[in-house]
């Protein structure tokens, strides 16, 4: 089955995370319910027992955070409470129960994100963190995000497809979304929508925004309405895109003080045999080449995620935890999430995706002997010397 996720961003109701979904072929106790239940009854369990072994692997003082140890306790108990349905009879009873204990679940880790960024915080101010743990943490938070939105998606399918929050009408007016995922995702659309909610905060902080230019490659200008289609779970890419238009346009806003008009910011999107490309250009002066991989990495960024109740006093994205999860859902279906800047013009930023569906199953993180290896062993030294001569100083001889 596939499967999808619903994402919370702040300020906004996510317009993509659709509550429609295909009704069961028998009402009342389906078939295809059933074995969603047993399915899930095992996965989740093991997909908990894997990144629960890698939490286990910590480094220590980051082990024994108050807000670490909440979010590994958390994780026992979903663990307990799933386990218990190993032994339960699939009856109708069993059924509800066990999407009432999901939605329990999700609930109870909603805002794990923000917890393991505290423990972060908590481990920066009390403790000299040298890099090995800074290493093992960025390995570690990628993987464990990973294995989250992997989780998520699980749980977010089943509960929409057998839940019963909404009915759907069978027949021709059948939707085209499996649980949340967008078997015809307009990719255009859903690129509208979050510059448009970025562009609402842009407004409300610097009383003025870029634009949007979108160039679709390869258009045919028969078509009075490019539209690129694919299987794809839209709250995945809104989060990404509205992640990066804020990036953008506060990179933008910054750069060019106050004038009439704003370069805009293009997105080119290309559709080709392997991949669809996304890219998101900004004229906003760009970023050093060695502060992009900062970016990414979980230890600089500077705060925590606003929590959802404080969100509508940020004003744009700081570079919390953003990029990075971003990258992991490009990540999770085999895509990608670049940037690329040239200091003194701007940045481009890169979603890739998988331009064939059966090529954009799951990527998920396993615990096995290499996870342990990584976490014991010492961080590579370099093997590359930048010491040996200098072209400033006549060292290297340039008149041969
Ligand atoms: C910038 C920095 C950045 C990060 C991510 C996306 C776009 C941009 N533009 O200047």
């Amino acid at each position: 089955p596939l499967y999808g996720e619903i994402v919370h961003v702040h300020v906004f109701q996510n317009p993509h995370n659709r509550r429609t979904h295909t009704p069961p072929l028998v009402p009342g106790l389906n078939a295809s319910e059933k074995k969603s239940f047993i399915f899930l009854r095992k996965e989740l369990p093991v997909r908990l027992a894997n990144i629960m072994k890698e939490i286990a692997l910590l480094p220590e003082n980051l082990l024994r955070m108050p807000s670490v140890v909440a979010v590994n306790d958390w994780y026992i108990r979903s663990f307990q409470e799933i386990i218990e349905f190993e032994k339960k009879e699939p009856n109708s009873a069993t059924l509800e129960h066990f999407c009432n204990e999901l939605v329990k679940i999700r609930n109870r880790h909603s805002d794990v994100v923000e917890t393991m960024a505290q423990g972060v915080l908590e481990l920066k101010d009390s403790h000299d963190v040298d890099h090995h743990t800074e290493h093992s943490i960025q390995y570690f938070l990628d993987r464990f995000y990973m294995s989250r939105i992997s989780i998520r998606m699980l749980i977010n399918q089943h509960t929409l497809l057998f839940g019963g929050q909404l009915e759907n009408a069978p027949g021709p007016n059948r939707s085209k979304y499996i649980g949340c995922i967008d078997t015809q995702c307009d990719i255009v659309s859903v690129i509208k929508d979050a510059y448009e909610n970025a562009r609402f905060l842009c407004d409300r902080y610097y009383l003025a925004s870029p634009d949007l230019s979108i160039e679709m490659s390869q258009h045919n200008d028969l078509e009075p309405e490019p539209q690129v289609n694919i299987v794809y779970v839209p709250s995945h890419l809104y989060h990404m895109l509205f992640e990066l238009f804020k990036n953008s346009m506060r990179a933008v806003m910054e750069y060019h003080g106050s004038v009439d008009v704003y370069p805009p910011i293009k997105v080119t999107l290309a559709k080709g045999k392997e991949d669809i490309c996304l890219k998101m250009s900004d004229k906003g002066g760009g970023i050093p080449r060695s502060t992009t991989d900062y970016l990414f990495k979980y230890m600089y960024s500077t705060a925590p995620q606003p929590s959802k109740s404080d969100a509508h006093t940020v004003p744009l994205a700081g570079y919390g935890y953003g990029l990075p999860i971003s990258r992991l859902y490009a990540r999770y279906f085999h895509g990608d999430l670049v940037l690329v800047s040239c200091e003194g013009d701007g940045t481009d930023a890169v979603i890739y995706m998988k331009a064939l569906s059966n090529e954009a199953n799951e990527l998920l993180p396993i615990f096995n002997k290499t996870t342990s290896k990584f976490y014991r062993t010492a961080v590579q030294t370099s093997d590359w010397s930048n010491q040996a001569a200098h072209i400033g100083d006549r060292q290297i001889c340039t008149k041969l």
